[in-house]
């Protein structure tokens, strides 16, 4: 029996959505003259997607990158079907372009990875399998725990971080509070009011969201080859205003 296009076009639809709605994870990534990286991400993304049978999509958060890697971005998304971009108007922030994309995204499963090829998309797969095995809804790809490491940071660069973590271990007890690799269910953050400045939204969802269990598993961070870092002397100041913030929030529900 032939069916009406009309109705072979809403059957279509209803499928697209429906897979949609099963989307494993979203992944958010943070774009900020990322030319040289992100063309090479993304294909990384689709074949550790395509290996591990994984129906994931991507969303780029390009704030208006001067060299041009938002329209490197929407080719990206004309080309793969998993990709999304959003496009902010100039430089509103690292954390904040991770919520964004987070606001948009359509999985339950929310995740967050740099664009310039430090994290190690083959421990997406690992990283997912904890959440959707129920072990956790929290995950971190930790460099400071057995199986982790970091190539490539000088030790000013390895200092800082050391610094940082320092600080943080005052209210978590994840090893690697400062990485940009991680994933959490949706539901955690939901109605949460988060602080969408600074450069450190691990940190800021490990105090805030609701959770029972985070889990670290290890990655190996290679410093990006190309392109410049944007953590400087700005976002340092950031984050030492957040812990600020933390404490006083302490001190105040201790009194
Ligand atoms: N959209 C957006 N992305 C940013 C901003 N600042 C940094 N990023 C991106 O966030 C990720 C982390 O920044 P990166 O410079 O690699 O920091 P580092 O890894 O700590 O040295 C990279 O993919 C950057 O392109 C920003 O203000 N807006
Ligand atoms: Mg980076």
């Amino acid at each position: 029996m032939n069916m009406p296009k009309r109705k072979i076009k809403k059957a279509e639809k209803a499928r697209k959505e429906n897979k949609e709605k099963i989307y494993d994870i979203s992944m958010s990534v943070p774009t900020y003259n990322e030319k040289e990286n992100i063309a090479k991400l993304i294909g990384e993304i689709y074949n550790e997607f395509k290996s591990h049978g994984i129906n994931g999509e991507v969303i780029i958060v390009d704030d208006n990158s001067p060299d041009g890697t938002g329209k490197i971005a929407d080719e990206l998304a004309k080309k793969y079907k998993f990709v999304r971009v959003l496009h902010r108007k100039g430089k509103e922030g690292l954390s904040s372009a991770v919520l964004a994309g987070f606001a948009i995204s359509k999985s339950d499963i929310v995740g967050v990875m740099d664009a310039d090829l430090s994290h190690p998309t083959n421990r997406i797969h690992t990283m997912l399998n904890v959440i959707k095995s129920g072990d956790a809804e929290f995950v971190v790809g930790s460099r400071y725990m057995p199986g982790g490491d970091i190539i490539g940071w000088n030790a000013w660069r390895l200092l800082m971080s050391r610094g940082a973590i320092m600080i943080s271990r005052l209210f978590t007890r994840v090893r690697d509070t400062m990485s940009g690799f991680f994933m959490i269910r949706k539901k955690c953050i939901e109605g949460k009011k988060l602080d969408p400045k600074g450069f450190k939204i691990l940190l800021e969802l490990l105090i805030k969201a609701d959770y029972d269990r985070v889990v670290e598993v290890p990655i190996v961070f290679i410093n990006r080859t190309k392109g410049k870092s944007k953590a400087g002397m700005k976002e340092i100041l950031d984050y030492l205003r957040n812990v600020w913030g933390y404490i006083r929030t302490r001190m105040k529900e201790n009194n």
